[in-house]
């Protein structure tokens, strides 16, 4: 995958990683860690290895702003505090902590997926349930939202910085009407993590545009995230094309989304469905490896 790396200072690793800065120093002289040095010969721990040290050694994703704020010690991976701190920063308009709080979970090894089905989800959903029984306003939903997505574009962004075209292609969208923009971030991520190419087209956007996008650009995988239709029974109808237009590229398709109910999934032609990012981060896997889209002309579109 050719992202441009990011690097981490010592103490900003240590942190991250809930050890001494002594520590780092020392994997890193002892060769544990692939460190760069800046001209002070300071040194400069890249964050895919500040990552990969944190799973095997177990050290989950220490929360910096979590440390500081709670003064305790090192938590080890994803827990209640962490989403509490999360949840207040939003519920309270503290946006710039709360998108920092975000940056810092990824910074310091958490994956993609996780944020997404281990973070942004069930923080997004005790805010919906605030909303629902009238403890929140829905202005500090709509704050909230608005604060993850722009921490989410900021990690998309970072991610895209260096990206060459050289990873496989995948494309998606959110269907006419829907206006979740945050599932649709969250599968860009994840896919751009693993190393793919991604064309997010966003949101509210009609079934036979996002079909004409995947015959004109032929990618490698389609995604859709489904979270709020208005007329179910023609999203059905329109979704057979877009399929159909899948198929004569011989992409992969997954959906996944709230608005996929059980119900609604009999009446979809097949296609893979996905209930998280853990699940789409498996099916691209799958499919990153196997044959590549079809050539370039194809009569067989919708
Ligand atoms: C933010 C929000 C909104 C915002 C969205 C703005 C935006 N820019 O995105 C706005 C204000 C538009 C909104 C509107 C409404 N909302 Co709203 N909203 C939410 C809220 C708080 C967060 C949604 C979110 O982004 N979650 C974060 C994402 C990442 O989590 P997720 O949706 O669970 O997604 C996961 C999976 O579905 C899956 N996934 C998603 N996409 C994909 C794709 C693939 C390929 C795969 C494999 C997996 C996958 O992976 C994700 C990560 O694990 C939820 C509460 C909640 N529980 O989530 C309510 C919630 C969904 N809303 C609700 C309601 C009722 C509404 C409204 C009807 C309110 C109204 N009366 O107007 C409207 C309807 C929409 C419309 N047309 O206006 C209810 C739905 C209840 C129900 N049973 O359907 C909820 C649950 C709140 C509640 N507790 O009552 N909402």
């Amino acid at each position: 995958m050719a992202t441009a790396e990011m690097f981490l200072k010592t103490q900003r690793a240590a942190e991250a990683l809930g050890v001494s800065a002594s520590t780092v120093k020392r994997w890193v002289d002892q060769g544990m860690i692939q460190a760069a040095r800046t001209q002070g010969r300071h040194r400069l721990i890249p964050l895919s290895e500040a990552r990969r040290l944190a799973r095997e050694q177990g050290l989950g994703f220490a929360k910096l702003e979590a440390l500081v704020e709670l003064g305790v010690e090192p938590v080890r991976g994803v827990d209640d505090r962490v989403l509490d701190l999360l949840e207040g920063h939003l519920r309270e308009g503290r946006v710039r902590k709360g998108r920092a709080l975000i940056e810092s979970i990824y910074d310091s090894g958490a994956s993609a997926v996780d944020l997404g089905d281990k973070v942004i989800r069930p923080v997004m959903a005790r805010l919906g349930h605030a909303w629902q029984v009238g403890s929140i306003d829905v202005y500090q939903e709509h704050e909230s939202t608005a604060a993850v997505g722009s921490a989410l574009a900021e990690l998309v962004a970072r991610q895209d910085s260096g990206a060459e075209a050289d990873g496989p292609l995948a494309l998606g969208a959110t269907p006419a009407g829907d206006p979740y923009t945050l599932p649709g971030l969250l599968c860009e991520l994840v896919l751009r993590e693993a190393g793919w190419r991604v064309r997010n087209l966003g949101v509210n956007l009609p079934l036979g545009s996002l079909a004409s996008a995947v015959v004109e650009h032929r990618p490698k995988l389609v995604f859709l995230s489904v979270n709020f239709l208005v007329e179910p029974a023609r999203f059905a109808a329109e979704f057979a094309a877009l399929e159909a237009a899948v198929s004569s590229t011989r992409a992969g398709l997954i959906v996944g989304g709230r608005a996929l109910d059980a119900d609604l999934r009999t009446r979809l032609v097949y296609a893979s469905h996905g209930e998280c990012m853990a699940h789409l981060a498996e099916f691209a896997n799958r499919i990153a490896g196997d044959r590549p889209a079809a050539g370039p002309a194809s009569n067989q579109a919708p």
